[in-house]
């Protein structure tokens, strides 16, 4: 055979030799685009009580390139500026998904974003995190921000020790259980955030061996424990830490058998889900969207140009995601409302109207008995969350929470989404998780 006959041969051996990384990745294809239309839709046309609760949505829409330039702008500058004027006031995961937002890719005219002093705040906080697990084993928190913290520092090149990643990131540590089960949302975002640490260190001499090997066993735990909440459709924990469990499957392929996991049975629940409306609210929207398009927050780089959509989506010109009610006057239904507190329990039946949500439940209760009833919430990303029922306050230090239940289960859903039916036993419970 002749050497320029040879050549071509040569190098597909080669190629064939380069271990891959086989990447189970499974887009939706183009003909099923159209169906992530609602999500794109919910996050750009979304009223969201606080601008900063919209970084999950930047994030998702810059990442995925489904703005157009002007959109981009014009959302990025907003932000930037609601960040400066609130970072006091932020969690360390609101400030790290702000950075990850700001920097999901490069703006052609470059909008002056001062990523270092943005990343060295981060960094304060993530601090702060540490020292309160030092104090009493729990973050500030929780590991779902750690993680975060440590992804976005990581990406953009803040401080973090690799021993502390290492020692806290442990699989076995309390806080990734709630209620002593397993937190696929929790897991997720320790994989992606693990991840980025072991891909940054391979370019780094002066690592410590163990480190190292405890970071690759960690992935392998947590990989396993996320495989092992897979339901019998193809969800990864429930419905809405799918998404994000997806994107640690993506970049974890290595850990895992191809016969673990089947992405495209996952993908089509997701898929039939989103025609159900269970991605209403902007938030959970954001979370799946990026995975349905075969991307990962590991995906964020602040150097590489923004894709940018021709598609614009305005508000007159899109179908909402929701069905239209009918315009007849919604009738009343009867609900039996509970605060529980160990083995108190004080009870009350009211009446709201039809599609009502827990919280107006709550509402009407408290208008009848506020001695009993009477409740405060903060405005999270996920709508509101209750803080104190009756004056006893949740606390992240004490792992206490008040527990929204309906008909003896754990609701997957929060007191603004959650849409009650008639005859429902709802409760509130004092929980430690
Ligand atoms: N985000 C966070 O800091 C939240 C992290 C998270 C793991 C989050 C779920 C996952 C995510 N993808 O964002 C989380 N929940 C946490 C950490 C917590 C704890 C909050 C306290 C703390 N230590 O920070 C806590 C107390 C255990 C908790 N969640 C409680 C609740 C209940 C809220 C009830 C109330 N008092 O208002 C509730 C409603 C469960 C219940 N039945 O009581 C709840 N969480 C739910 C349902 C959810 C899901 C929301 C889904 C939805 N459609 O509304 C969730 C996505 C989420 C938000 N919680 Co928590 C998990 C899921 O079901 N997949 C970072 C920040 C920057 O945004």
């Amino acid at each position: 055979m002749r050497q320029s006959h040879q050549l071509p041969l040569l190098g597909l051996l080669l190629f064939s030799l380069i271990p891959r990384q086989q990447c189970e990745i499974c887009e939706v294809s183009k003909e099923n685009k159209t169906a992530l239309k609602p999500l794109i839709h919910t996050m750009i046309n979304s009223n969201y009580t606080e601008r900063i609760h919209a970084a999950n949505a930047l994030l998702s829409l810059r990442l995925c390139g489904s703005l157009n330039q002007s959109q981009d702008q014009h959302l990025t500058e907003q932000f930037i500026l609601t960040v400066n004027s609130t970072e006091p006031s932020l969690t360390s995961g609101q400030l790290a998904l702000a950075i990850l937002a700001l920097g999901a890719c490069k703006a052609p005219d470059g909008m002056s974003i001062n990523y270092s002093e943005l990343v060295k705040r981060l960094g304060n906080k993530y601090k702060e995190e540490i020292r309160n697990m030092d104090h009493n084993g729990n973050p500030l928190t929780n590991y779902y921000q750690l993680s975060l913290d440590i992804l976005a520092l990581c990406l953009f090149n803040g401080n973090y020790s690799i021993t502390e990643v290492a020692k806290f990131l442990n699989p076995e540590n309390k806080n990734y259980y709630f209620h002593g089960q397993f937190s696929v949302d929790t897991g997720a975002m320790a994989v992606l955030a693990l991840t980025c640490v072991k891909n940054k260190t391979r370019r780094q001499k002066q690592i410590d061996k163990k480190d190292i090997e405890n970071i690759n066993n960690y992935t392998e735990s947590l990989i396993n424990k996320i495989l092992s909440q897979k339901t019998e459709n193809g969800l990864l924990g429930n419905i809405y830490s799918t998404g994000e469990a997806m994107q640690a499957l993506f970049v974890s392929s290595n850990y895992y058998n191809k016969n673990q996991w089947v992405c495209e049975k996952t993908r089509d629940t997701v898929l039939t889900e989103i025609s159900r409306g269970a991605f209403r609210m902007p938030t959970a929207a954001a979370q799946i969207l990026p995975a349905l398009k075969g991307k990962t927050y590991l995906d964020v780089n602040k150097d590489s140009s923004c894709v940018y959509s021709s598609d614009s989506f305005h508000p007159s010109t899109q179908e909402p995601i929701v069905s239209v009610t009918p315009a007849v006057s919604p009738s009343q239904i009867q609900v039996n409302y509970s605060v529980v507190i160990d083995k108190r329990k004080d009870r009350i039946v009211v009446s709201v109207t039809d599609g009502s949500v827990f919280l107006n439940v709550m509402e009407q209760a408290q208008k009848e008995n506020p001695t009993l009833f009477r409740f405060k919430t903060k405005e999270t990303a996920w709508g509101p969350y209750i803080i104190s029922v009756q004056g006893i306050k949740a606390s992240t230090n004490d792992r206490t929470y008040w527990e929204l239940r309906s008909n003896g289960e754990h609701l997957n859903q929060g007191a603004g989404s959650y849409v009650v039916h008639a005859g429902d036993d709802l409760e509130v419970r004092w929980s430690t998780y």
